[in-house]
């Protein structure tokens, strides 16, 4: 069954592309061809065997972007273990609670933080750390460098995770989705046809790889199709408008467009090179859409997905791209909208998860009797499929493409001194779509507003903090005693100014 590993797709390209240029680092400084890839993930594998990570072992990377962590992603796959990506952004005390959760055999930090993780490795048994810094270099790579540029993909089936990636909760503690090998390979292939990527292809990437976006949609598609990828360690609209005319593909979250459309440089002429720009992770506002075509003659194609379903809707390559919809269900995936419209989007198929890591009574939850997955937001459908979201039936925030569930902001302020209890929204930002906002009631005299933010980011990702935050005598409250928060979002609607 050795057929099922990802990697082993992955391999094939790799070896018929052997001498093509696979990664270019924007900067110029690192070209890595397929055969590099192969050698390098080869290496990459054997050090994580002698680090004594076995076939179905997590391995926890919390490593800011090089073509180093590419390596390290491959090998992971190669080598048949489980892949946790964690944001960078993440304090000790999160990372703490993925660890606790996870179990894994070995945490793959920066080197920057390699003594609070070693901390947290002895609290939490793990068996080795390793680092590796934003250069590539740390003793993960220094020890990938002795070994071997051969290892044996491991054997794995269809059903073998090859992921563990923590969505937060609306409620209670934060889960790891179980993603395994077919649901990877199932999505990545249906994306090819879909955006017809082929070896042609040079991606601009300046995405994370934490989460799925960069990690799975970018990196899977190109490494399947032998595209050519162009190298952000992170977004940079003016880099990114200068690499354009050599590129000919983009993925990205909204504000990675509005941004560019901020730019000057942005013009027909710098992305006529272009064949194709998504858009993803987040509500593309349809004035993003319309002057990202008047300006570029590009018409962006909005996706919809998840990290538990991968990739679920997208607007056709050939069809109308419409602004506010995400389009037709991917082939092999089927999409339903419960009872009366708009409702819940509910999804059924192969690029589905296996459930949350050791929460079989969560994952029971979340999928109905007959099978679909309950994605939490809320849609409508057309007669002919078409998908359109128009809201969440989840308490979660997008900001910049990262979520954040208020419930951990909240429980963060109120444990605040001089906070009675807080309510965390969000509300339109000209940047990151949604900006953090919290309105908070006094218990007694409150600090400065950036005395409270500052020490809100000591506990938490700097993301999740609320930008602002807003006291009030009480919050509003419906005849049950729920928080209106849809009140509290008209309150506040232009306090970023828009
Ligand atoms: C950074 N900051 C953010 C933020 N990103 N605050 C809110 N939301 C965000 N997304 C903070 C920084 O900590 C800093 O705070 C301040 O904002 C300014 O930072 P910046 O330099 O302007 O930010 P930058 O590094 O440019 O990052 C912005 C960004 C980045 C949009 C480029 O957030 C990003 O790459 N987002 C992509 C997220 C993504 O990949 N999502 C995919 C999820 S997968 P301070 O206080 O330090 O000054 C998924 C499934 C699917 O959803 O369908 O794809
Ligand atoms: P994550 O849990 O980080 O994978 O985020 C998944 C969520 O992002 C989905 O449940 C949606 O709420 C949201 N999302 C992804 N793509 C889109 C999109 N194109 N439009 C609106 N929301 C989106």
């Amino acid at each position: 069954m050795s057929g099922e590993n990802l990697y082993l797709a992955f391999e094939r390209v790799f070896a018929a592309s052997a001498g093509r240029t696979a990664l270019r680092s924007a900067d110029g400084a690192t070209r890595l061809s397929f055969g590099d890839l192969a050698e390098g993930a080869a290496r990459y594998a054997n050090a994580l065997a002698t680090l004594g990570v076995e076939p179905g072992d997590r391995v926890t990377v919390q490593v800011e972007k090089s073509p180093a962590s590419v390596l390290l992603y491959l090998a992971v796959l190669k080598q048949g273990a489980i892949y946790q990506p964690l944001n960078t952004a993440y304090t000790a005390a999160e990372v703490d609670y993925f660890v606790a959760d996870a179990q894994p055999k070995l945490i793959v930090c920066d080197t920057s933080r390699q003594g609070e993780m070693r901390a947290l490795a002895d609290r939490h048994k793990v068996f080795a750390v390793a680092n590796l810094d934003s250069k590539g270099e740390g003793s993960l790579a220094s020890l990938a460098a002795s070994m071997d540029d051969r290892h044996e993909t491991a054997a794995r089936t269809a059903d073998d995770l090859a992921g563990l990636l923590y969505t937060s909760g609306t409620t209670g503690r934060s889960k790891g989705a179980m993603i395994s090998h077919d649901n990877l390979a199932s999505n990545a292939r249906a994306l090819v046809d879909l955006w017809r990527i082929t070896a042609d292809d040079r991606l601009l990437h300046a995405l994370p790889v934490f989460h799925v976006h960069g990690l799975y949609v970018a990196l899977n598609t190109a490494f399947l199709a032998g595209s050519e990828i162009f190298w952000f360690p992170r977004f940079d609209a003016g880099a990114m408008i200068a690499a354009m005319p050599h590129a000919t593909l983009m993925m990205g979250v909204p504000t990675f467009y509005t941004r560019l459309l901020g730019h000057p440089a942005l013009t027909r002429e710098t992305a006529a090179g272009m064949r194709l720009f998504i858009s993803g992770s987040a509500p593309l506002l349809a004035e993003t859409h319309e002057a990202f075509a008047a300006r570029t003659g590009h018409a962006i194609l909005e996706r919809y997905g998840m990290t538990e379903t991968g990739m679920i809707t997208s607007n056709p390559y050939d069809g109308p791209r419409v602004p506010g919809s995400v389009g037709f269900a991917l082939p092999g995936v089927a999409v339903r909208i419960t009872g009366s419209q708009p409702g819940v989007i509910e999804v059924k198929g192969r690029n589905v998860f296996k459930g949350y890591w050791r929460m079989p009574e969560k994952t029971r939850e979340e999928f109905t009797g007959d099978g679909y997955f309950i994605t939490g937001d809320v849609g409508t459908m057309d007669a002919t499929g078409r998908v359109s979201i128009v809201g969440r039936a989840k308490d979660m925030i997008i900001s910049g493409g990262f979520n954040v569930y208020p419930k951990e902001i909240e429980d963060v302020l109120d444990a605040f001194p001089g906070i009675s209890e807080s309510a965390v929204i969000g509300v339109p930002h000209p940047d990151f779509g949604e900006g953090v906002v919290a309105v908070v009631t006094a218990s007694g005299p409150l600090p400065p507003e950036p005395e409270i933010i500052a020490a809100a980011s000591e506990r938490l990702a700097r993301f999740k903090g609320p930008k602002r935050i807003f006291e009030l005598p009480e919050l509003p409250r419906n005849a049950m005693g729920k928080v209106q928060k849809a009140e509290l979002r008209k309150l506040y609607a232009s306090c970023f100014g828009n």
